[in-house]
């Protein structure tokens, strides 16, 4: 006996009103458990939503433009023999509110009992109108909203990157004929096409291509423990691997001589106690950066995805990595150029303690247009951060130290507390003469900070 089965969004994350970007099955789809129903995108990830159950779709609760988020229902499922051989034991009086209480997650998906004849069934046709394929322009994909996302690449769903790569099919080839020219199945199918019936193999990837990273078993050579990350990092792990692999990284190191800086902040410090807040080196650093900033615009920008133009921001928006718990975030300080260092460090204090209660929304964390990540509370003498794309530069701050430097008109060494700065930039846009020019500059407002009002 069937069963009618409703599919609820699972948990994706503390995101509310994610957008359907894509359809994958139409009422009438025979589906096999794990099969890709929806694609989903937040301002964070894209992620397909897979079938708990196998069988045929009765119904679309969705369509491409809603807004879900988890427990909206996607669809409804007709069960055939699995249920009725009594293997997925979810009666259709109970679907609703056993689907309620299944979150099915992709890895609870997986786990679900295997139908079998659905699970054999062809994967359904498509139906997008390949007429469409080619219409929109090579190449166009928008970015995707995330202040760690957004390096050019190809708009596709894990399913069709997972296809192509499969087919070997450079996607950055293909023209996406999905909504805002999302590349779909049909497409890489296209391209593989038309590329046989050129009379040739797919023109080979265009770019570097890494091999797959083969599976080692860790447990031949001793114990291991499997701990699974969470989403912060693995969405913080996807966002810095394309960053590195996408950037021409540079990294200018330099050290700015604070003593006088450092002198004036301590005796700053029961001023800043009775405005409520601390006078931390990290404010002064984040003012003296967008001073920098406002003289070297280039600094302040975003390469265009054709890679023909940068995106000169005139605000001046820093973000802060703050490492919590959950892994490393980056909340931003808007318009650092318009606000004091009291305020700055109030802004600065309110933020860090929110990204360590893991209170911080997608906005708070939205159109940096510069980074500064500060490990000099913990130590170290200097580091290769890695830039915040789709931002062209991000300044590393190791630990001051005291050190004895030569006074050549004085012709002695003195005590100087002494800042390293790690400035790693996109080479694309930016010149190592001008990141000089850069790091020397914030160090010349670093080591005399009456030109912060200049
Ligand atoms: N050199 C020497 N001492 C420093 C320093 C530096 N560069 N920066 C801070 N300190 C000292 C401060 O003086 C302070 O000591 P006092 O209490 O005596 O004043 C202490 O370290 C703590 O500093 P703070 O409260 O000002 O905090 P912070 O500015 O160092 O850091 C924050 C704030 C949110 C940036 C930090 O907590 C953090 O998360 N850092 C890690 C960021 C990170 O992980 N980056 C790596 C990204 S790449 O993986």
């Amino acid at each position: 006996m069937a069963a009618l089965l409703q599919v609820l969004v699972p948990d994706i994350g503390d995101f509310d009103d994610v957008d359907v970007i894509e359809v994958l099955v139409a009422p009438g789809d025979r589906v096999a458990v794990e099969q890709s129903l929806v694609t989903l995108e937040s301002e964070k990830a894209t992620m397909e939503i897979p079938s708990p159950y196998a069988g045929v779709v009765k119904e679309l609760l969705v369509a491409v433009g809603d807004k879900v988020r988890e427990g909206s229902p996607l669809a409804m499922i007709t069960v055939e023999e699995a249920a009725a051989a009594g293997k997925l034991a979810v009666p259709a009086a109970k679907a609703a509110r056993a689907a309620e209480a299944t979150p099915a997650p992709a890895a609870k998906a997986r786990a679900a009992p295997a139908a079998e004849p659905a699970a054999k069934a062809p994967a359904p046709p498509r139906r997008e109108p390949a007429a469409q394929r080619g219409a929109a322009e090579r190449g166009a994909g928008p970015q995707e909203g995330s202040p760690l996302l957004g390096t050019r690449r190809a708009h596709a769903s894990p399913s069709v990157r997972r296809l192509a790569r499969e087919l070997g099919v450079d996607l950055s080839l293909v023209r996406g004929s999905g909504p805002k020219s999302r590349i779909l199945k049909d497409d890489v199918q296209g391209f593989v096409r038309d590329a046989l019936a050129r009379g040739g193999p797919p023109a080979p990837p265009a770019g570097l291509v890494l091999p797959p990273a083969p599976h080692v078993d860790f447990t031949k050579w001793g114990e291991v423990e499997v701990r699974q990350l969470n989403k912060v990092r693995r969405i913080s792990a996807r966002n810095l691997h394309r960053a590195w692999i996408s950037i021409p990284h540079v990294t200018q190191f330099d050290e700015a001589d604070i003593t006088d800086l450092e002198a004036f902040r301590r005796s700053k410090a029961d001023e800043a106690k009775s405005h409520g807040t601390k006078l931390t080196l990290l404010a002064f650093l984040i003012k003296a950066a967008t001073v920098v900033l406002e003289l070297f615009p280039p600094f302040n920008s975003s390469l265009e995805p054709n890679g023909e133009a940068i995106v000169v921001k005139k605000y001046f928006h820093n973000g802060i990595a703050v490492d919590t718990e959950n892994g490393l975030v980056v909340p931003v300080i808007r318009d650092a150029d318009r606000k004091g260092l009291l305020d700055i460090a109030a802004e600065l204090a309110a933020l860090s303690q929110k990204a360590r209660d893991r209170k911080l929304g997608p906005e708070d964390m939205a159109g940096g247009t510069f980074t500064i990540s500060s490990l000099g509370g913990i130590g170290g003498t200097a580091f290769t951060p890695i830039v915040n794309a789709p931002e062209v530069a991000i300044l590393g701050v190791s630990k001051a130290e005291m050190r004895p430097v030569w006074r050549g008109e004085a012709n002695e060494f003195v005590p100087r507390l002494m800042l390293p700065l790690s400035l790693a930039y996109d080479h694309r846009v930016i010149d190592g003469a001008d990141a000089v020019r850069f790091t020397t500059r914030l160090k010349t407002v670093l080591g005399d900070i009456r030109n912060l009002i200049l």
